[in-house]
C-alpha cells in the first residue's frame, strides 16, 4: 500500500488492466479492445435501455477476478491452461457516439475495426447494445477474404425492419447476412424469435442450434459441424443467449438458454474447430443499472478473457 497522497496504486480504469492506447500505429497487440457506448438501437422503453454503460462497467470489475494477467496469465481448471501470459492486450478507447447521428456513429465503429486490423491486432469489442454488430463486422469489408459469422443469442436479430426502423438491434443479421462478402451464418442459443423469423433465417440459409440441440450434441460436435478453420470466423457474443439466471443485468432476459459452463465449453470448442482462426469478437447487451452485484458484468469479463486465451491457445498449437 501506498502511504502517500495521492495513491497511484488506484488500478487505472481498463479493459482487464490492460495498457491504454493511444497510437494503435505504434503497436504491436495481440488484443486491441474498444469500447462501443451504443444503445441508440434498443427498443427502449419496451426494452431496457442502458448497454451504453456496459464498456466501463466490465473496465471497472475485472480487478477483482484477473490479477496481472499479462504477468501470471488465466489459469483455466477446466483445461488445465494458463491462457494469455505474454498476450498483448491494449484497450484502445470507446468509439465516440454523437446522439442521434446512427450512420456517422456506424461509420465510426466501422473505421474504427479498420483501424485495428491495419494495426494487425484483432479487434474485441464491447459494446453497446447488438446493433453494433453490423458495423463492426463491416469493417471487415475491405479484406479481400471472406469470413464466417457465428452468434450466442437468445433471438435471431432477423427482424424485417419492425416499427420502420432499419438499424436496430433485431436486425443486424439482417444486414450482415447481406454483405457480400460473409459467408456462412450460425446462430447458437436462438429460443424467443417469431416462427415467420425462424423460416426466413432458415431460408437465407442461416444454421441455427437451439440450446436443446447444444444439451443433447455438446459443443464439440457442434463445433466441428458450422466451424471452418480454412476461413476466418467473427463471432458475436449476446449475453442473453445464456440463460436469464447467470445474467440478471441483460437487457432481454430469456430463459431457456445456455448455462455458463455451457457458453465457456461452446467457446472452448470454437476456437478448438478454428484452430484460432476467428478474426474478431464482440460482446453486448449488458445494462449495467439492471445488474446485481455485478454478476453480468464479472461473467462478461470472463468470457471475454477465455475467448483470447483460448483463441490465443489454439492459434499456437496450430502454428
Ligand atoms: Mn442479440
Amino acid at each position: 500500500m501506498a502511504d502517500t497522497i495521492p495513491n497511484f496504486y488506484a488500478p487505472p480504469r481498463t479493459f482487464m488492466g490492460a495498457e491504454r492506447i493511444t497510437d494503435l500505429s505504434a503497436q504491436t497487440l495481440d488484443y486491441a479492445m474498444l469500447g462501443v457506448p451504443f444503445a441508440e438501437g434498443t427498443f427502449a422503453p419496451h426494452i431496457q435501455s442502458g448497454q451504453a454503460d456496459m464498456p466501463n462497467a466490465l473496465r471497472d470489475n475485472p480487478p477483482t477476478i484477473f490479477f496481472d494477467i499479462g504477468d501470471v496469465g488465466l489459469y483455466d481448471v477446466d483445461t488445465d491452461l494458463t491462457l494469455l501470459q505474454g498476450t498483448k492486450i491494449g484497450d484502445i478507447g470507446d468509439v465516440v457516439i454523437s446522439p442521434g447521428e446512427g450512420e456517422l456513429n456506424r461509420n465510426r465503429i466501422t473505421n474504427s475495426v479498420k483501424a485495428v486490423l491495419k494495426a494487425g491486432a484483432v479487434p474485441i469489442t464491447v459494446g453497446g447494445d447488438h446493433s453494433i454488430t453490423y458495423p463492426l463486422v463491416r469493417g471487415f469489408e475491405n479484406c479481400g477474404y471472406k469470413i464466417d459469422f457465428i452468434y450466442f443469442d437468445a433471438h435471431l436479430d432477423f427482424a424485417d425492419m419492425p416499427l420502420e426502423s432499419e438499424f436496430n438491434h433485431g436486425t443486424q443479421t439482417t444486414h450482415i447476412r447481406r454483405l457480400p462478402f460473409v459467408r456462412n451464418i450460425t446462430v447458437i442459443g436462438a429460443r424467443n424469435s417469431t416462427a415467420a423469423e425462424f423460416k426466413r433465417a432458415k431460408q437465407a440459409g442461416i444454421r441455427i442450434v437451439p440450446v436443446s440441440e447444444v444439451d443433447a450434441r455438446g459443443a464439440e460436435a457442434i463445433m466441428q459441424e458450422v466451424i471452418d478453420a480454412s476461413v476466418p470466423t467473427y463471432v458475436s457474443l449476446d449475453i442473453d443467449g445464456m440463460d436469464a439466471i447467470y445474467v440478471p443485468g441483460t437487457t432481454h432476459p430469456e430463459s431457456g438458454g445456455m448455462t455458463f459452463k455451457q457458453q465457456k465449453e461452446l467457446l472452448l470448442e470454437l476456437n478448438r474447430a478454428a484452430k484460432g482462426n476467428i478474426c474478431g469478437f464482440d460482446i453486448v447487451e449488458l445494462c449495467p443499472a439492471n445488474d446485481v452485484n455485478h454478476i453480468t458484468a464479472l461473467t462478461a469479463s470472463k468470457l471475454t478473457a477465455l475467448m483470447m486465451g483460448y483463441r490465443t491457445h489454439f492459434l499456437n498449437l496450430s502454428a
